[in-house]
């Protein structure tokens, strides 16, 4: 089997929801620090010209955007297993959670995080108000379901998950919302989770 290669950091969620995919499919991979520096460099800008993180590489794929991988590795390593939804209904389900992922969670709670652990640009005040809306739909949702598009883990837990476990670290609080730490537990207690590690600023 080829090598696989994660470029990374470690506190990055986006990065984390990859590790966490590389992890229930039992695949070996080389976990490759790619901080700021790193992807300044040109020959980052050949793996991914938008300089962001996660890229991975499979043998000759080189493959960006963490949902995308998600998607990638899900198809190419477990076709026929729970992590994507292949019905009509049950697709539309999850690309709505990936969609908030790329949306909601990252302009809401991993943009206050990032504001607030490391004076990124964003506006928290924004970025709060839409992390409370986020929350508030979520708990709705989670209030009568296990987890996010099924009765059973999927990649739209996996994308929706790091950003809100550690919303607190944006100071966004987690306590009014008791469904979505119900599932954020659901989740933590699965076989292959691993914790993102903390943020340098405790919540
Ligand atoms: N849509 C991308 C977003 C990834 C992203 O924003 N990564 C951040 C780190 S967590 C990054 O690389 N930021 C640096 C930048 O955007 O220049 C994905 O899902 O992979």
């Amino acid at each position: 089997m080829s090598k696989i290669r994660l470029y990374g950091t470690p506190l990055s969620g986006h990065a984390h929801r990859v590790e966490l995919m590389l992890r229930i499919l039992g695949l070996d991979f080389e976990f490759v620090e790619a901080a700021a520096a790193v992807r300044a460099s040109p020959e980052y800008a050949r793996l991914n010209p938008l300089r962001q993180i996660p890229v991975l590489e499979d043998g000759d794929l080189v493959l960006a955007d963490s949902n995308a991988i998600l998607v990638y590795l899900a198809r190419r390593y477990d076709p026929d297993g729970p992590w994507l939804l292949n019905d009509p209904v049950g697709a539309a389900k999850m690309q709505r959670w990936l969609s908030i992922a790329a949306g909601e969670v990252m302009y809401g709670p991993a943009t206050a995080r990032m504001a607030l652990q490391w004076n990124m640009p964003g506006d928290p005040v924004r970025a709060r108000e839409i992390a409370e809306r986020l929350l508030v739909f979520m708990e709705q949702h989670l209030r009568d379901a296990t987890y996010l598009a099924a009765d059973h883990p999927t990649i739209a837990d996996l994308a929706c998950y790091s950003y809100v476990a550690h919303a607190p670290e944006g100071a966004i609080p987690l306590a009014p919302y008791p469904a979505v730490r119900a599932w954020l537990a659901r989740v933590e207690a699965q076989p292959w989770f691993k914790p993102l590690p903390a943020s340098p600023i405790p919540a």
